[in-house]
């Protein structure tokens, strides 16, 4: 990795329901991430944290701007807009921001962040599909609509702050698909988003998967921003998530799909903007999954075996 990376945590667990995500970005620095980095060769800058409100302090029903279900939608918004500026300020300055979360509804501030000047592709590495909306969520949990808000789906539309223009359908690759809801199969079905389930990486292995999502991100577009929720892997190497799904990737998978954002991104440079999310440490063995994803983000910034 040639250019610095910029640490940004968002200690956000507004958009869940199990409590303990807030602490994902202290567990993943806890396993090492800027040491790992660093022995790379990479020069890492730790921004800290942006600010988020504890449940605790807001009010869930304040001001929901929207019609339907949406937890702590007010709050989102606050949180997402000042992630967005830090990730849009490490953008401009040359270096690549590394969102770690924090429940999936950080993803919106930081998909705003990356794409707010340059078009580009989204692979979206998950279990599930996160394309509800207030109206056919079934839980009103953010992290599960987050894709849908940033592609402005339904009443996301009418929001100023959630859609990325920047962001268009035919260029999101979704990786990784077990678990989707009965509502969230055709609208995904009848979007331009590229979605590949375990059964596509069954039927025809990681490798291939992977080069073509990433053939779909890099389409006509600037660059290409990875969103890695950890539930997309298997449960026995992942524990420390809020939505485990049986069936997920590998380790070795894992491993693979990253090097090949590396093989791929890295020359010419179009990885812009990178994130982790939904690590739970409370429902974690040992900070295992949190050293996990430490290992994968060294993996797709071009870290070598040999
Ligand atoms: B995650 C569910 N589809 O909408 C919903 O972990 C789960 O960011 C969403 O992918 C999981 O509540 C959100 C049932
Ligand atoms: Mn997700
Ligand atoms: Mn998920
Ligand atoms: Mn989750």
């Amino acid at each position: 990795m040639d250019r610095n990376v910029r640490i940004i945590g968002a200690p956000m667990d507004l958009g869940a329901d199990r409590r303990g995500v807030d602490m994902g970005p202290s567990a993943i620095r806890y396993a090492g991430l800027a040491e790992e980095l660093e022995a790379m060769g990479t020069t890492c800058l730790d921004w800290g944290d942006v600010h988020v409100p504890r449940p605790e302090e807001t009010d869930p029903d304040a001001g929901a701007p929207v019609a339907g279900d949406a937890k702590f939608l007010a709050e989102t918004e606050t949180v997402c807009t000042r992630l967005s500026h830090e990730v849009a300020d490490a953008v401009d300055a040359g270096d690549l921001p590394l969102v770690l979360g924090g429940d999936h509804s950080i993803a919106i501030g930081t998909a705003s962040g990356v794409a707010r000047d340059e078009s580009t592709g989204v692979i979206w590495f998950d279990a599930h599909g996160d394309f509800n909306t207030p109206t056919t969520t079934p839980s009103g949990n953010v992290h599960g609509m987050s894709l849908a808000a940033i592609l402005g789906i339904g009443e996301f539309a009418e929001t100023d702050w959630a859609p990325s223009p920047n962001v268009s359908e035919e260029n999101v690759a979704l990786v990784g698909l077990r678990d989707i809801d009965e509502q969230e199969r055709p609208a995904i079905r009848d979007s331009e988003v590229s979605a590949y389930t375990m059964t596509d990486i069954d039927d025809r292995g990681v490798t291939e998967i992977v080069e073509e999502a990433i053939g779909v991100a890099t389409d006509g577009t600037d660059g290409v921003h990875v969103s890695l929720d950890l539930d997309w892997l298997d449960p026995t190497e992942a524990p420390g998530v809020g939505t485990p799904v049986r069936g997920g990737v590998s380790y070795r998978e894992a491993h693979a799909a990253m090097e090949l954002i590396a093989k791929h991104l890295s020359q010419p440079d179009r990885l812009r903007g990178f994130e982790l999310v939904e690590v739970n440490p409370i429902l974690d063995q040992h900070n295992q999954t949190a050293e996990l994803a430490v290992e994968l983000v060294a993996s797709a910034f071009g870290k070598i075996i040999l």
